[in-house]
């Protein structure tokens, strides 16, 4: 049923870099609709990307977050798969089902773009917000369809992955991006099969999911790519066979592995967004068939290039959202593998923080370089 606006503690963005811990109203769900209660929250780089101002999308006032656990607080008209009590994971890249939608239909993507276009405007589907600052009623806008970085939210019923209640959602939080993301950039958009040959380039969450993924498909060997070293022993943890600090490199870093590897590397990923970076990830993939694939966002205004004959040879260049993950088939049964002690988590969470005001302490720490995941539990 549809309830009161209840008065709650989020981190409102303002602006560039302006995040303050504000009191909000948070409406209830309209029809098609769910209201949330956040129960823990991890972040993303893209939240700082965002928060940063390089998000062509970003409008502020926003409330950011899209990496979360959450349990149902109430359901709005017509809303038949979850109900009040169920977990959920929100997950930016919905699945509608509809039988018109050709993207959900089809087991080639997980692009359904049923609600993109508002949720790109920071909007619900009917193009209003459910959230506003309490003391003037400023409305505030949404992001990635999720905001979690407050105490309740309002996502789109489509949005949400039932999950199993028996799994700790301050754990789990982390399969609404960044582990999905590279476990499917590994197993779904590129296949990486046994025996494969692997370059992961950045080892945050993502870059470490990829080697993680790479090292259960069977990857022959991994290369884990970083200019801090910091993350070398998390990736060796992980499955990775060697490390390379691009800053240490006499030459630039795709000769570097293609001489070290003589043609290059069956597979490689992107983790950094960093345009440059992506065009290496390429170049060193292997000559007639390597694939590389795109994960990383990158600023507005930036643009991947390469000379065409790296293609000519073989080389294929692709990328993921989500690691092409259909997010209310497929997240829960990443969650049972979690269950079932096939998929760990744990080794991503270094820092946990308690209460939504502790959202700025773990932005802060994220700027250090020592954080793979920082989850706050609310
Ligand atoms: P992160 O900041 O935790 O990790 C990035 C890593 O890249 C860091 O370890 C950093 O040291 C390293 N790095 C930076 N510059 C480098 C360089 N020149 N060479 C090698 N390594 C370098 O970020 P994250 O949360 O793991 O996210 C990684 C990227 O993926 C971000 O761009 C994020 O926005 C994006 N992302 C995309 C999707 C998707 O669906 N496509 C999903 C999640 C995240
Ligand atoms: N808003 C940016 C695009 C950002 C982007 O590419 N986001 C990824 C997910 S990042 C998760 O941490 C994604 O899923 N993209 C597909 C989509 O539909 O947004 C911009 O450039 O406008
Ligand atoms: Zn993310």
């Amino acid at each position: 049923g549809t309830g009161e606006t209840i008065e709650c503690d989020a981190a409102v963005a303002f602006g560039v870099d302006d995040v303050r811990i504000t009191k909000v109203k948070v409406a209830p769900p309209r029809p098609g609709e769910v209201r949330l209660k956040v129960v823990a929250n991890a972040l993303c780089h893209t939240d700082l990307y965002t928060l940063e101002g390089s998000d062509p999308e970003g409008r502020f006032p926003c409330i950011l977050g899209h990496e979360a656990g959450a349990i149902v607080e109430s359901v709005g008209e017509g809303v038949t798969s979850v109900k009040p009590g169920d977990h959920v994971i929100p997950c930016y890249t919905p699945e509608c089902r509809q039988p018109d939608c050709i993207f959900c239909a089809s087991s080639k993507t997980n692009l359904c773009p049923r609600i993109r276009t508002t949720q790109g405007q920071g909007v619900m589907p009917d193009g209003t917000s459910r959230f506003a600052i309490a003391s003037d009623g400023t409305p505030i806008h949404h992001f990635m369809g999720c905001s979690t970085f407050s105490e309740y939210t309002v996502v789109a019923e489509i949005s949400c992955a039932k999950v199993d209640p028996r799994a700790d959602l301050a754990t789990v939080c982390l399969l609404g991006c960044g582990v999905t993301t590279g476990v499917g950039a590994v197993r779904k958009t590129t296949a990486v099969e046994p025996g494969s040959t692997v370059g992961v380039f950045g080892l945050g969450a993502v870059g470490l999911a990829c080697v993680q993924a790479a090292k259960a498909a069977g990857a022959r060997r991994i290369w884990a790519i970083d200019t801090n070293p910091d993350k070398f022993g998390a990736a060796l943890e992980f499955g990775a066979t060697d490390t390379l600090n691009p800053s240490e490199c006499e030459k630039p870093v795709q000769q570097e592995l293609v001489s070290r590897t003589t043609w290059g590397l069956d597979y490689t990923f992107d983790c950094t967004g960093n345009t440059a970076v992506m065009r290496a990830a390429l170049e060193a993939a292997h000559r007639g068939w390597g694939t590389s694939c795109v994960i990383g966002v990158a600023a507005a205004g930036q643009e991947i290039s390469t000379r065409p004959f790296q293609l000519v040879t073989g080389r294929r260049w692709v990328g993921t959202a989500f690691g092409g993950i259909k997010s209310r088939t497929e997240v829960p049964k990443l969650v049972n593998e979690y269950l079932d002690d096939k998929l760990p988590l744990a080794p991503y969470i270094t820092h946990r923080f308690q209460g939504v005001g502790a959202i700025m302490d773990a932005i802060d720490a994220m700027h250090s370089g020592k954080v793979l995941r920082a989850v706050v539990t609310y």
